[in-house]
């Protein structure tokens, strides 16, 4: 080829993405962070909107500054020249230029390798919204994709001393994507979990879950070990504050181990966790983990044997000055103001949050519920997409599979009922059972609204049925609730997982004018009412604990929020109806019925 075409090439190529798209980094690529030594790449990194995708169509990330004449070729680049910007974050609240941008951007930066003797270097992305291409020294990592859970790559053979780094995060709404290009949320762009280098031995511990195993008797824990490699090797299991320290044989790469115990459990009133080690080879990683366990018996949701009635709250991952990208001051206030509100429970929508956030739940004694962004309509015909769905899915179970918090595995929100839709949903639940560490599954479903009953095919697959029910405000005529409770007769308990109504904090005017604080309360007041006196419903998270950025929410009373928080955008005004809800949690049992 001509020197000359050569470079023109590159002008012409249409199918840039091909390549990449072949090498994507999914589930399988995943390996246990927690307990290890680790250094974290965050900080601050080169930028460039790179609204075309010019870097991966001319091959930025090769550094190629001359040809093999000699001579320097024109470039489009000059990484260490670019600006900066502190990563992990979401682009479009750092500078307001950006604010509405969606596309591309490239960030590099360098960084010395601290690898001893034969270790490995893992680099790990907790999330990038929604495709994310990594190159280490000119070479290529691979792809990622799925907008909101962690990913791996093994980069040792890449590295040198000196080392560029070099990422493409791509927010385009697509149509074959998880979610579709439709949402009721924001969609923020960037690099916006903690970036971070593991050092592994040579042959290391590739996972290791830790569960009660769910027998009623609270007095085995078992221990699954994942080795990189297939081979046998001694390990040893140690939860010092159980004088617990045993030695097993993994074989082949992986075992699954029994321990006997009496450990204290997880609750919410008593969010007691353990430290759990294990050892094997060179290796050693640690958790702190609670153990508890949930099921569903008779119509009731039982933790540790007993019934509870779930109090809880929707929230989204949304804050005025960092997006989704919030700050660990953020969490755990998010935390404290929902058990302000006297919850037990928070439902975490629509696609998974932080893993710190679950960390935190753990901590500080709140369930949760954890979904995966299947929204809306998505092409529930295609198997890509249903690919990429199940990938989001299995990638938060493995990293929460340790969460004591986490009870409730969520398979998506408010889709219709058609045939492709249930296969999909269907297979998604059979998935979450299978691997999701005995938790509860389900999926907020809506009501057959011709028939006004709870009545949705996939229910078959749910251990929970969760009913997302607007009376008083998407369906105005409130009667419609008593009939709709009344005329249904599930036979799996339901939560609540979204009813509410729209209020702009401050504003008032009488129960009627939509918008107004009395209003919001008075569909509160009527929903309450209601939903108290139905056996079946064994909780619910109402919509939602605070405003969050909507792009869809342009009347002037929205302003670009969906207004339906019980909390104003600053997660601290609260609005009328967050007494209401409060005093409904606060008079009765944690397990009222
Ligand atoms: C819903 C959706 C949620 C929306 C909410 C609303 O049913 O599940 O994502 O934000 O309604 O405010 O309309």
């Amino acid at each position: 080829m001509e020197k000359d075409t050569k470079y023109m090439s590159d002008i012409h190529l249409s199918e840039y993405l091909g390549p990449y798209m072949e090498k994507q980094t999914g589930v399988d690529s995943l390996i246990h962070a927690a307990g290890r030594k680790r250094e974290l790449l965050n900080g601050m990194w080169q930028y460039a909107v790179d609204q075309y995708d010019t870097c991966l169509r001319q091959r930025w990330f090769e550094e190629k500054y001359m040809d093999e004449d000699g001579f320097t070729l024109p470039v489009d680049f000059s990484f260490d020249e670019w600006p900066q910007m502190q990563l992990p974050c979401n682009w479009n609240v750092v500078n307001e230029r950006f604010f509405l941008y969606e596309g591309s951007m490239v960030f590099t930066r360098r960084f010395r390798c601290r690898r001893e003797g034969t270790e490995r270097v893992i680099l790990r992305i907790g999330a990038v919204n929604y495709q994310c291409t990594v190159f280490v020294n000119g070479t290529y990592m691979g792809m990622h994709r799925g907008g909101s859970t962690p990913f791996c790559f093994d980069i040792t053979d890449a590295l040198k001393t000196d080392n560029r780094i070099l990422i493409v995060a791509d927010s385009t709404r697509r149509e074959n994507q998880v979610p579709e290009k439709n949402t009721d949320w924001f969609n923020y762009g960037g690099v916006y979990r903690d970036i971070e280098l593991l050092y592994v031995p040579k042959v290391y511990i590739r996972d290791f879950q830790v569960n009660l195993v769910p027998d009623q008797t609270y007095g085995t824990i078992q221990v699954k070990i994942v080795l990189s490699e297939k081979i046998s090797a001694q390990a040893m299991i140690r939860i010092e504050e159980l004088d617990i320290r045993q030695e097993v044989t993994v074989a082949d790469g992986e075992g699954i181990f029994l321990v006997v115990a009496n450990p204290v459990l997880w609750s919410p009133e008593n969010p007691k966790l353990y430290k759990v080690e294990v050892c094997c080879g060179e290796d050693r990683v640690e958790e702190r983990v609670g153990f508890r366990e949930i099921n569903v018996m008779q119509g009731e949701i039982l933790l540790n044997g007993e019934s509870i009635f779930l109090r809880g709250i929707s929230c989204h991952e949304d804050s005025v000055d960092n997006g989704r990208a919030l700050t660990e001051e953020e969490m755990t206030e998010t935390i404290l103001l929902a058990k302000k509100l006297g919850c037990n429970f928070m439902r975490l929508a629509h696609y998974p949050h932080s893993e710190k956030m679950a960390r935190f739940a753990d901590e500080m004694g709140i369930l949760l519920w954890e979904e995966v962004p299947v929204y809306w309509a998505i092409r529930f015909e295609s198997e890509q997409t249903y690919e990429d769905a199940e990938n989001q899915l299995r990638e938060l179970m493995r990293r929460d599979y340790n969460r004591a918090s986490v009870i409730i595995w969520s398979v998506g929100n408010e889709n219709a009922d058609t045939d492709a839709r249930l296969a999909f949903m269907s297979r998604l639940a059979q998935r979450a059972h299978k691997e999701g560490g005995n938790r509860l599954v389900s999926a907020a479903c809506l009501v057959n609204s011709e028939k006004n009953i709870i009545e949705d095919r996939l229910a078959d697959y749910l251990d929970v049925i969760g009913i997302n029910e607007y009376c008083g405000w998407y369906t105005p005529d409130f009667e419609k609730l008593p009939n709709l409770l009344s005329g249904s007769h599930p036979d799996k308990p339901v939560i609540i997982t979204e009813f509410g109504a729209d209020a702009l904090p401050g504003h008032h005017g009488t129960r009627m004018d939509k918008g107004t604080e009395e209003c919001q309360a008075y569909v509160y007041e009527r929903q309450l009412e209601e939903l108290g006196k139905i056996d079946y419903v064994k909780g619910m998270t109402p919509w939602i604990l605070y405003d969050f950025r909507c792009p869809r929410r342009t009347s002037f009373l929205q302003n670009y929020y969906n207004r339906k928080g019980l909390c104003g955008e600053d997660k601290k005004y609260r609005k009328m109806a967050f007494e209401i809800l409060r005093d409904f949690y606060m008079t009765r049992p944690p397990s009222f019925s």
